[in-house]
């Protein structure tokens, strides 16, 4: 989880989200340079003379101003584009999650498992024990195994809600009468928060998401779930 007065992303759990920060870097590269050519331009303006009669055009300069910032966007644009069509890859998953959006609760429910149906509520301030996040812990966790790859299907039963993991580099909305997909694959186990990233109401603050990633030899020992 991010703590208090982060500067920049959460820790990589998945390939994908390992992608996103080194994009995230990539740009930001680019934004630096140009920044500093903007400051510097400006500097020049601010402190000469532009009292110049002999230039009349700059047919040359012209072509490069104009050139350069299109062969900036394409580098900015594929990278984003490549990591845009991975993120949608589905790579024959060994598990399937459905992650139901309520006001304000998630429920999820484990097809692959009997039909596993568990409802995810946050726990109340008042209910908490030391070691315990306010306004993160809930009270049945996620659990799934890491080095496995998972989808989620996420959909809703009420209004739009979004289903939001940021180490893992998930945001996908849960809309009524639409099934969204994502996937994942863990590569180290923890425990991982995230929160509805869709304006749902009033309690859209209070309605977190909890991954509880554990190996797979553990998983396949049987009924783990924190029901
Ligand atoms: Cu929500």
């Amino acid at each position: 989880m991010a703590h208090a007065a982060q500067v920049g992303l959460q820790d990589a759990t998945s390939p994908i989200m390992e992608e996103l920060i080194i994009f995230h870097d990539h740009a930001l590269m680019i934004i630096f340079l140009i920044c500093f050519l903007v400051l510097y331009a400006l500097f020049l303006t601010l402190t000469t003379k532009l009292t110049s009669t002999n230039i009349s055009d700059a047919q040359e300069m012209e072509t490069v101003w104009t050139i350069l910032p299109a062969i900036i966007l394409v580098l900015i644009a594929l990278p984003s584009l490549r990591i845009l069509y991975m993120t949608d890859e589905i790579n024959d998953p060994s598990f399937t999650i459905k992650s139901i959006g309520h006001q304000w609760y998630w429920t999820y429910e484990y097809t692959d498992y009997g039909g596993l149906v568990f409802n995810s509520y946050m726990l109340p301030p008042l209910f908490l024990e030391p070691g315990d996040l306010r306004l993160l812990d809930v009270d049945n966790r996620v659990v799934l195994p890491v080095e496995a790859p998972v989808r989620m299907m996420i959909t809703s039963q009420d209004v739009l809600h979004s289903w939001a993991v940021p180490t893992l580099g998930l945001k996908t909305d849960a809309i009524p009468g639409r099934l969204n997909q994502t996937t994942f694959t863990a590569t180290r186990p923890g425990v991982y928060y995230g929160q509805c990233s869709e304006i749902c109401g009033a309690n859209h603050s209070f309605m977190p998401i909890v991954l509880e990633l554990i190996p797979l030899k553990i998983f396949e020992m049987g009924p783990v779930f924190t029901l």
